[in-house]
Order: structure tokens, then C-alpha cells, then sequence
């Protein structure tokens, strides 16, 4: 009976650090005001990334996996063409990048200084990290993609079998909702866990609503003709932002997301091929409260 008990102790033991050794390995990306630093070799499955932004202004972190037969080249003209203003061809330009890569997260808007966690399951191939901003310079407009943000890793097949992460939140994007969890929803740092149900690529920024400011203030600021105003005009807080970058169709991501009690907006900015409008005028747009 004692031996019993024993043997069943170390087993739970065993398996209790069993489940420990397949947590996802961490991998950092770091932005430097040269470029990307990443390691190398990533192993396939699911892999923790901190983003992490060293410069002092905001940073954008994509992922994209490259399609079989298709160059780093290929995929860079197409992220450089976004970068520099393509006007109402940004529908073609994003064809392109559709076209010869998957998207795998990311995150759209990193403020100086700071990091970001996210988990996603990695096939092996080829990935790069790049950005579609320029170096919003109004003279002379360049691509980062260009300009060192353009950096590639080979995902490998090795022996990491982490699961998926717990999550505490579901957040489904679809052509053209975005589902929010029907419970409430508690301030704090939690998983989401952000799933692509559609058929086309999408992402969410999060952004706060400003105190005393309306749903019908934050749609009459986006139907205006740009962000044309000033930030202290705009219903909304755009130096928080929160969300996650583009995944394919099917992919899902695990986001370490920390909210403040309040009211937030919720938008996809990727633009339909069909009707060459941006995902939000189609119905990717959302309002929650965090409680
Ligand atoms: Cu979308």
C-alpha cells in the first residue's frame, strides 16, 4: 500500500514536471533603431515571443512565413510598396504579400520602450519579421523594410511539444465581425485567445475611448477623412494601443493582453480585395467595457 502510494506520488510528480518542461520556449525580437534583432533558429510548435521595442518612438512587429518557392525579395518589395503610400492600390499591394507568405501575429502599434507577449503555433519554413510603416518622413518617404527592418529565421522541426496556452478569452475575427466573449470582461492581464474563422487575413487594434467621449463620437472621427485632427481631438487614446498583428485564415493566436478598467474600440484596418474597402467600414469594428 505505501509502495502504491509512493509509486502513484512520483508518477503525479513525473507528470507534473513533465507538463512543466513543455511550457512554449521564449523567443525575443527586438527593435533596434537599425533593425530586428532574432535568433536564427526558432524551433517549430508553439513558441512564446516577447516583442520587445528599444527605440523611443512606436514600432511595428509582423511575422510573416514565406510560401514554398517564394523569396524574401519577393515578400519585401510587397511590404516596402505598402510602407510608402499606395493609395487606392493598397488592396493589389496587399494581394501581394497574401499571395507569397502566411501571417502569423505580430503586434501593430508597440510603444517606445516597451514589450509585448504572444504565443503561436509555428510550422517549419522560412519567416521573416518586417514592418509595413515607413519612416514617416513627409520629403523623403522610405520603407523600414528597406531600411533594416526586413529580417529573416528558418523554423525547425526539433522536440518542443508545448500546448496551446490557457486562455482566459476568446476573441473570433471573421469577414466582417469581430466576436468578443459574450461574459464580462475583468481588468488585468490576460490570455486572449484570437482566432481568424475567416477568409481573409485579419488583425485588431485596441484602442481606448476616451472618458466622456461616445461610440457615435469614435464612428464620426473614423468616417472622417483621415486622422486629419490633432491627437487631443481624437475620441480615442492612440498612444495606448493594444491588439494583435495579421493572421492568415485558420490561424490563431495567444495574446498577453493587459487592460485598464474602461471603454475601448476595437478595429481591423485590412482592406476587402473585392470592394477595396478597409475591413472596418464592413463591420470590423467593435465597442467592449473592461470592468
Ligand atoms: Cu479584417
Amino acid at each position: 500500500m505505501h509502495a502504491l502510494q509512493f509509486s502513484l506520488a512520483a508518477l503525479t510528480l513525473t507528470l507534473l514536471s513533465a507538463a512543466a518542461a513543455q511550457s512554449a520556449p521564449n523567443v525575443t525580437i527586438t527593435t533596434t533603431k537599425d533593425g530586428y534583432q532574432v535568433p536564427a533558429q526558432v524551433p517549430a510548435g508553439y513558441v512564446h515571443f516577447t516583442l520587445k521595442n528599444d527605440t523611443d518612438r512606436p514600432a511595428e512587429i509582423q511575422l510573416f512565413k514565406l510560401n514554398p518557392g517564394v523569396s524574401a525579395d519577393t515578400l519585401k518589395s510587397a511590404v516596402a510598396a505598402l510602407a510608402t503610400d499606395p493609395g487606392d492600390n493598397s488592396a493589389d499591394v496587399e494581394a501581394r504579400i497574401i499571395n507569397s507568405s502566411e501571417l502569423y501575429g505580430g503586434v501593430p502599434e508597440l510603444a517606445a520602450k516597451a514589450n509585448y507577449d504572444f504565443t503561436v503555433n509555428l510550422e517549419p519554413g522560412t519567416y521573416v519579421v518586417s514592418t509595413t510603416s515607413s519612416n514617416g518622413d513627409e520629403k523623403n518617404p522610405q520603407a523600414l523594410a528597406n531600411l533594416g527592418y526586413f529580417q529573416t529565421f528558418e523554423v525547425t522541426k526539433g522536440d518542443n511539444a508545448a500546448a496551446a496556452p490557457k486562455a482566459d478569452y476568446r476573441l473570433q475575427l471573421a469577414d466582417f465581425a469581430l466576436a468578443f466573449p459574450a461574459t464580462n470582461i475583468a481588468a488585468g492581464q490576460h490570455t486572449w485567445e484570437v482566432v481568424n474563422d475567416g477568409r481573409q487575413p485579419h488583425f485588431v487594434m485596441i484602442m481606448p475611448v476616451k472618458p466622456g467621449k461616445t461610440e457615435a463620437d469614435v464612428m464620426k472621427f473614423m468616417m472622417s477623412d483621415g486622422p486629419s485632427g490633432t491627437q487631443d481631438e481624437s475620441p480615442i487614446s492612440m498612444d495606448e494601443t493594444h491588439g494583435g498583428g495579421v493572421i492568415s485564415p485558420g490561424k490563431t493566436t495567444y495574446i498577453d493582453m493587459n487592460l485598464a478598467p474602461g471603454n475601448y474600440f476595437a478595429v481591423c484596418f485590412v482592406t476587402d480585395p473585392k470592394t477595396k474597402m478597409p475591413h472596418a467600414m464592413l463591420g470590423m469594428t467593435r465597442f467592449f467595457s473592461v470592468k
